[in-house]
C-alpha cells in the first residue's frame, strides 16, 4: 500500500520525505547507540531499574474501611523492612536477611516508584535506617555506618563512615530498628539475645533502648526492660516516645500479649524479663520483682502478632479522625497454632490512653488456607498524607490512599 501512494506524490515531496526519513533514522540509529552505551554504564551502578510496578500480588484481596485504596509502590524490592526519607525525596529501605540497603525513587512525581537501586549489598543484617542532614544512618547488628550527602551520589555511593561498632553482636533479636527524635539523638535498641532470659547481667545494655548524639558520642540507656522493639516513633504533641515490643514466646497461644507502651522519662523500666503485658508475671522471673514496678503497656496487643512499626497519623488526607491516631504494621505470628497478625492495626487514642484496638488494613493472611501473600513491617507517610507500608514477604511497598470525600460528593 505504501508504494502507490508514493508513486502519487510528487517527485520533489518524495526526495524531501526521504531526506527526512533518512535524517530521522541516522539520529534515531545515534541516539540508540548513545542509550545503549548510557545504559551500559547505568546497569555497572542501577543494580535494578523499572519504570513503574506491575506487580502481582493480589491486593484485592486486602479489606480497608471505606473510601480508602491501596496499590503497590514499589515491587521487587527483597525483604524490604525499614523505611526513611530522605531531604530530596528518596526513600531508603532496608532490609534483615537481604545484607541490602536501597534508594527508591518517585523522580515524575506520580506516587509511583520509578528507579530503584541498591546502594549497599554487603551489610550484616542492615535493618534500621534513619536519614539527618543529609546523611543515611544505617544500623547492622553490633555497628552504625554513616553514608554522607548520599542523595547526591546515588549511583556511586561514598564508602560508609563506621560511627561505632561496639553494640552487642548476637543475630537473636539483633537487628535494629533506629530513628532520630525530636531532641536530634538516634534511638539505637538491644534486644534480648533470648525469648526470656535476664541478660542485663553480662551487658545492661540488652533489652533496652538506648540514645546517643548524632556523632554516636553520649551513649546511655534511655529505656529498660524492653524484649526487642522493632518499631517505635514520638507523639507529635507530647514528643513522648512510644514503642512496640514483641512479647515473649513458649507460654502458649494467647499469652502473654504484645504491647504499644509510651516512655513518660528517661530510665523507665517495662518489665521485660519480670512481667509481661503490665500484669503477667513470668513463669521464671516473675518471682524476683512484682509487675507493680513496672510501666504497663498503653495497648496490649495480640499474643504473637508482632508489631513492628508504630506512626501516629497527623496528614491531611485521611479522615480527621485519625489524627493522634496510632497506626501499628503487626508482621504476624510464626509460632501460633493459628496466625494471627498480618494487617494494619489501629490503636484509637484519648490523650495517652487506649479507647480502642482495631482492624484498619487485613487481608494479607488468608484465615482458612493460614498462608499468606504479605506480612508488614514499616508504615511511612508521604507528604500528601497517604501512607506507605513495607512488606519483607511480598517483597513490596503498598501506598494507602483515602478518597472517600471525592466519591461521596460524586
Ligand atoms: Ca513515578
Ligand atoms: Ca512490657
Amino acid at each position: 500500500m505504501l508504494l502507490p501512494l508514493l508513486f502519487n506524490q510528487e517527485m520533489k515531496d518524495l526526495n524531501m520525505k526521504r531526506g527526512y526519513f533518512l535524517a530521522c533514522f541516522a539520529l534515531a540509529t545515534l541516539v540508540f547507540m548513545g542509550c545503549k552505551e548510557s545504559r551500559k554504564k547505568e546497569d555497572e551502578q542501577i543494580l535494578q531499574q523499572f519504570d513503574e510496578p506491575e506487580s502481582s500480588l493480589p491486593l484485592d484481596r486486602l479489606n480497608l474501611p471505606e473510601g480508602f485504596a491501596i496499590e503497590v509502590y514499589a515491587d521487587g524490592l527483597d525483604g524490604a523492612r525499614s523505611m526513611t526519607m530522605g531531604s530530596d525525596g528518596t526513600l531508603f529501605v532496608g532490609t534483615r536477611n537481604e545484607k541490602t540497603v536501597y534508594a527508591v525513587q518517585d523522580l515524575d512525581k506520580d506516587y509511583k516508584a520509578d528507579h530503584i537501586k541498591v546502594l549497599d549489598s554487603t551489610l550484616e543484617v542492615p535493618n534500621g535506617v534513619a536519614f539527618r542532614n543529609g546523611s543515611l544512618y544505617v544500623a547492622e547488628v553490633g555497628r552504625l555506618l554513616r553514608y554522607d550527602n548520599i542523595e547526591s551520589q546515588l549511583d556511586n555511593p561514598p564508602s560508609p563512615v563506621v560511627v561505632y561498632d561496639d553494640y552487642p553482636t548476637e543475630f537473636h533479636h539483633g537487628w535494629k530498628y533506629i530513628a532520630f527524635g525530636p531532641d536530634d539523638k538516634l534511638y539505637v535498641p538491644v534486644g534480648a539475645p533470648c525469648n526470656i532470659c535476664d541478660s542485663t547481667v553480662a551487658d545492661k545494655r540488652y533489652a533496652s533502648i538506648t540514645r546517643m548524639d548524632i556523632d554516636g558520642r553520649n551513649r546511655e540507656i534511655y529505656a529498660h526492660g524492653v524484649r526487642n522493639t522493632v518499631g517505635f516513633t514520638w507523639h507529635p504533641e507530647t514528643k513522648e516516645l512510644w514503642f512496640t515490643d514483641n512479647g515473649r514466646d513458649m507460654m502458649g497461644d494467647d499469652i502473654p500479649p504484645c504491647e504499644l507502651n509510651r516512655v513518660a522519662e528517661a530510665g523507665q523500666h517495662f518489665g521485660y524479663p519480670f512481667c509481661h503485658g503490665g500484669t503477667i508475671p513470668d513463669p521464671e522471673f516473675g518471682k524476683q520483682r512484682p509487675c507493680s514496678d513496672f510501666v504497663p503497656p498503653v495497648q496490649q496487643m495480640g499474643a504473637h502478632t508482632a508489631p513492628l512499626a508504630v506512626k501516629f497519623y497527623r496528614g491531611e488526607m485521611f479522615p480527621k479522625e485519625y489524627q493522634n491516631y496510632a497506626f501499628v504494621a503487626e508482621h504476624g505470628s510464626w509460632n501460633r497454632s493459628k496466625k494471627v497478625g498480618y494487617r494494619i492495626s489501629l490503636v484509637e487514642l484519648n490523650g495517652n490512653e487506649s479507647v480502642g484496638y482495631t482492624t484498619f488494613i487485613d487481608g494479607w493472611l488468608d484465615d482458612e488456607t493460614q498462608e499468606q501473600f504479605g506480612r508488614p513491617v514499616d508504615i511511612l507517610f508521604l507528604d500528601d498524607g497517604s501512607m506507605l507500608i513495607s512488606d519483607d514477604y511480598g517483597d513490596a511497598i503498598y501506598r494507602v490512599t483515602y478518597s472517600g470525600d471525592k466519591l461521596a460528593s460524586n
